[in-house]
């Protein structure tokens, strides 16, 4: 894994809002990612969320979730139930890329994903990560692995470099992914989006605000990746239910601390 980060790298993704790593992953670690993730994706069978988890069908994360929209066969906090999943994902070195390239102390899971873009699956819409998660945070990061080639044909992400300084509008449900770019103009005074194509075992890490999307998967095959976004700790909690289980969201008050282990595990820290 190449896990080690130079100082142009971290003055690179502080700039810009994004890094890719191309070959972050070994052949033979690419091989075992591949594997373990698939096999979780699979004992899922249809369920987007960990079924024994206080997940109720209101939950934003299950509205809408399954593949009836063609897009994607996606399966949300994998390290809940798998565990050869969850030793993939608890691994600290990839936890402290994370805090190294945002400057800060520690970080937990928000939430993982297998997404595998299906075939002809339309556009991944623009959007910023953070405004839908449950804390609002400037050092919110996400790491993207490619099990795929990602290529522009199959719907490799795009990132807006510079983007992430501040939490645009969003469009409403239902309104053409390009409607983001009329309701926040200064978007289109930013350098033009950048194809983050990349080689299989591959990665990108992009901050919570970096607006981002993926282009529509133009080809048979999937186009498989994962994601996972990291949370800082001491992030708390403002209000939004976003992916939380129904009973730890009925639990909190805005500003309480998220830092309950069994639902957003600290993964690395520096103390
Ligand atoms: O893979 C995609 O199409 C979207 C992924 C994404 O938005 C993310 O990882 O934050
Ligand atoms: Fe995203």
């Amino acid at each position: 894994m190449k896990n080690n980060l130079t100082e142009e790298q971290i003055t690179t993704y502080r700039k810009e809002g994004y890094l890719i790593i191309e070959d972050f992953l070994d052949p033979h670690e690419l091989e075992d990612w591949r594997t373990k993730v698939s096999e979780a994706v699979q004992s899922r069978t249809d369920n987007p969320m960990p079924s024994d988890k206080d997940y109720s069908e209101e939950s934003d994360a299950i509205k809408g979730k399954k593949e009836i929209k063609g897009y994607f066969q996606q399966r949300m906090q994998l390290w809940m139930d798998n565990e050869p999943f969850r030793e993939l994902m608890f691994d600290p070195r990839i936890g402290k890329m994370a805090a190294d390239l945002e400057g800060i102390d520690g970080v937990r899971i928000w939430q993982d994903q297998a997404l595998f873009k299906l075939p002809y699956a339309q556009q991944t819409p623009w959007h910023q990560d953070n405004p839908i998660w449950s804390f609002d945070s400037q050092h919110a990061i996400t790491i993207w692995i490619a099990f795929d080639d990602a290529t522009i044909n199959n719907g490799c992400l795009f990132f807006i470099p510079g983007s992430h300084t501040k939490k645009y509008l969003k469009p409403e449900a239902g309104e053409p992914p390009a409607r983001i770019f009329e309701l926040n103009p200064e978007l289109l005074q930013l350098q033009a989006p950048v194809p983050a194509t990349m080689r299989a075992g591959s990665c990108s890490f992009h901050n919570g605000l970096l607006m981002h999307g993926a282009s529509a998967n133009m080809t048979p095959g999937s186009r498989r990746a994962m994601t996972c976004g990291f949370m800082p700790d001491g992030s708390t909690f403002n209000g939004t239910r976003n992916i939380l289980p129904e009973s730890y969201y009925q639990s909190l008050k805005v500003g309480d601390a998220l830092d309950n282990n069994d639902i957003n595990p600290l993964v690395y820290s520096r103390n």
